[in-house]
């Protein structure tokens, strides 16, 4: 078998997910004993899994275009008493779009017209224009960043910046196409910023040994640390990007979830680089930003929707790049109609408007809310720091361990921050993943949470965890 493989690791569903799975078969079956009645699992941003409701409108389109039979003449009137009209005004559009069926292929790139709306929402985003031809609509934003590094690899000497902490997409992507990951460490002090002088340094070094450093990631608002970035940093970054002649991957699936916007609002690097000081950056710079209908205020993941945009690349490159992707035939379609929803949502004036801001709002203020409840929790921890949630659904809090868990985990042959979350998920049922899993300062501890957990049990959440942490001390002091 495929010897890189064997070398993926995907913490966000390892080990300790697995075992959340076995507790909660055993609780359903009424096997074992457990000081818990059920699983938590903070281990993954699946909003709706913890039983964030899905946005009506939404789902009124998505289920009038699995349906059709509902749009036809003799049931007009009766779909007219349950979905509004501009639900069935835009289920028909689509559907005109997408073609007879949902269920055929698309266009390998994804349906054009769904593409236009992509194209039209980065417009008035950005207000800078932006091509339907060069944007790619995925499953998820996993699959776009998995075929935008195995199209910048060539071989083992092919080297990517990537952040530690960072989501595990990219370091078990790079290890499946045999690529070299080129760590660089955001600062956690100052609350997870990247530091350029330090990137300069990385990227000499790496390139003295021989490394062909060919792109550089950045998850923008982050994930694990949940930074967003400010615009002197962005334009920093592209400036080096720019100098060092690297590829800029910019992860922005987290862009509508910010949660201090007048001081920090999300910016785009597509936006950042059409009005960087220097005018070549907007005409040269290679920069791919990828988006998805998994996070913000929308959370279908399951759906698996995304796209993502190239800016400057060489025709040339976009054929490759279409090639991969009608080699896997196309996007699924039920992703591609939520990507079309999400970039044109009701506007002014429909009859959708009013219900659907104020659900979006509804769910932004509560994750909110629950950003700052949990932080504030794990501050008042022993021995615990936890920097704020700028952006994303994450909180990276840093543990510092007792000497005795250390020794104990050694003996059990786990990372000490692996074994502190084996616990929490025993004595709590509470399902996180070790910083281990993400990259860490070398001799500092933390664990990554969602703050996802509904919010009128949220109270209850957070003293279990304090709870835990205090016994965890009192046990290994
Ligand atoms: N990029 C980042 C930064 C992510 O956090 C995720 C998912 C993705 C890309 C890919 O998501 P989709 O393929 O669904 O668009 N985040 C994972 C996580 O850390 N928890 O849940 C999933």
């Amino acid at each position: 078998m495929n010897p890189y493989i064997r070398n993926v690791e995907y913490a966000v569903r390892g080990k300790l997910a697995i075992r959340s799975d076995q507790i909660r078969e055993d609780l359903e079956a009424g096997v074992g004993e457990f000081p818990f009645k059920t699983v938590v699992n903070c281990n993954i941003g699946n909003p709706q899994q913890l039983n964030q409701k899905p946005i009506t409108f939404f789902r009124q389109v998505a289920s009038l275009c699995e349906n059709p039979e509902l749009l036809s003449e003799d049931k007009a009137h009766l779909v007219s008493q349950l979905y509004p009209a501009d639900a069935i005004a835009r289920a028909k559009k689509l559907l005109a779009m997408i073609g007879p069926s949902i269920g055929a292929y698309s266009h390998s790139q994804g349906v054009p017209g769904i593409r236009q709306t992509v194209a039209r929402f980065l417009e008035e985003r950005d207000g800078h224009p932006a091509d339907p031809s060069t944007i790619y609509l995925t499953q998820g934003a996993s699959s776009g960043v998995q075929t935008l590094l195995t199209l910048l690899t060539q071989n083992d000497k092919t080297g990517i910046l990537i952040p530690i902490p960072q989501y595990p997409l990219y370091s078990a992507t790079l290890s499946l196409v045999g690529a070299t990951p080129v760590p660089y460490y955001l600062d956690e002090e100052s609350g997870w910023s990247l530091d350029i002088d330090n990137l300069k340094t990385i990227v000499r070094e790496a390139r003295d040994q021989g490394v062909d450093v060919r792109a550089l990631v950045i998850i923008n608002p982050g994930n694990p640390t949940g930074q967003c970035l400010d615009s002197d940093n962005m334009r920093d970054i592209l400036t080096f990007c720019h100098e060092q002649r690297l590829v800029l991957l910019a992860d922005e699936v987290y862009q509508t979830n910010i949660y201090e916007p007048e001081c920090r609002p999300f910016i785009s690097f597509k936006k950042a680089m059409m009005e960087h000081p220097n005018k070549k950056i907007a005409q040269q710079l290679e920069l791919v930003s990828f988006h998805s209908i998994s996070k913000g205020m929308i959370g279908e993941c399951g759906r698996r929707g995304g796209y993502f945009e190239l800016c400057n690349f060489d025709y040339k490159v976009e054929e490759q790049i279409y090639k991969m992707a009608s080699v896997s035939l196309c996007p699924n379609v039920h992703g591609q109609i939520l990507v079309d929803l999400m970039c044109g949502p009701p506007r002014q004036g429909d009859p959708s408007y009013e219900s659907y801001h104020a659900e979006v709002r509804e769910i932004y203020e509560s994750l909110r809310r629950r950003s700052k409840k949990l932080e504030k929790a794990f501050n008042s921890m022993e021995g615990v720091t936890c920097q704020p949630a700028l952006g994303s659904m994450y909180l990276f809090p840093r543990i510092r361990l007792p000497e005795k868990a250390i020794a104990k985990a050694k003996q059990l042959g786990m990372a000490p921050d692996a074994f502190y979350c084996h616990e929490m998920l025993e004595a709590t049922g509470v399902c996180v993943v070790p910083g281990s899993g993400f990259g860490q300062e070398h001799g500092t501890w933390h664990f990554r949470s969602t703050f996802l957990p509904p919010e009128h049990l949220f109270d209850d959440f957070c003293s279990n965890l304090q709870r835990f942490h205090d016994n965890f001390l009192k046990e290994n002091s």
